[in-house]
């Protein structure tokens, strides 16, 4: 196991929740390298060269949880590119009970879980309005609420999981960008090496 003695936080959090954003802030901060599962996706979507281009996309705008497997390897290719560097932010992932398990047992473990909580209806509203310019073809209102079934059904049993592990940060996102990014630095500051 390669990453077995890195720091690897996994950030999650309900779609829109703040996840892409506050992980930002923390390279600049903390020498993190930000991986996200969903730009990850996204991109291997994108490459014409790849055999999961139009599963990928159905699966986004269906907000389903593509096959771990693809997902899982498109991480570890990341992390071994910067194998390097000893901080690693893993975001939007792990999304079910099942990948956590799979990555646990083919990657390496998580020391901490940031949990960016936020009401529905906040997300619903920061999701739409991002939808204007994002061109993200799950910011329309059909995709965002199969997003949120999904998060409910799949995503939350994981973090409910992590929380009997006493890995979890929860960091309430109501506030404004730069209050909630406070309250995650000073929570992040608290348990690096
Ligand atoms: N914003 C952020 N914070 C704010 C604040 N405090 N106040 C006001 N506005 C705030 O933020 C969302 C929007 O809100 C932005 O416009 C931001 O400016 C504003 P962002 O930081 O982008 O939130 P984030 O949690 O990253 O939202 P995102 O939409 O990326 O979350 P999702 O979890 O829905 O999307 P992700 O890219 O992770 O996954 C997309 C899809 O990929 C999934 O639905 C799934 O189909 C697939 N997927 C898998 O199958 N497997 C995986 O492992 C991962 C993804
Ligand atoms: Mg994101």
């Amino acid at each position: 196991f390669p990453f077995d003695k890195k720091t690897v936080v996994f950030v999650l959090g309900g779609p829109g929740s703040g996840k892409g954003t506050n992980s930002e802030r923390l390279v600049g901060d903390f020498g993190f390298v930000h991986l996200s599962a969903g730009d990850l996706l996204r991109a291997e979507q994108k490459r014409e060269v790849s055999q999961y281009g139009a599963l990928i996309a159905h699966y986004i705008r269906e907000g389903l949880i593509v096959p771990h497997e693809i997902t899982i390897g498109l991480l570890r290719n990341a992390m071994m590119d910067r194998k390097e560097c000893d901080r690693f932010l893993i975001d939007g992932f792990p999304r079910n009970v099942e990948q956590a398990k799979a990555f646990e047992e083919t990657v390496c473990r998580a020391q901490k879980v940031l949990y960016f909580e936020c009401p529905e209806t906040v997300l619903l509203e920061r999701l739409l309005n991002r939808g204007k310019t994002s061109g993200r073809s799950d910011d329309n209102i059909e995709s965002i609420k199969k997003r949120f079934n999904t998060y409910v059904n799949d995503s939350k049993p994981v973090i409910e999981a992590y929380e009997k592990e006493g890995k979890v940060i929860t960091i309430s996102c109501q506030d404004s960008v730069d209050a909630v990014y406070e309250k995650t630095r000073k929570s992040v500051e608290q348990f690096l090496p």
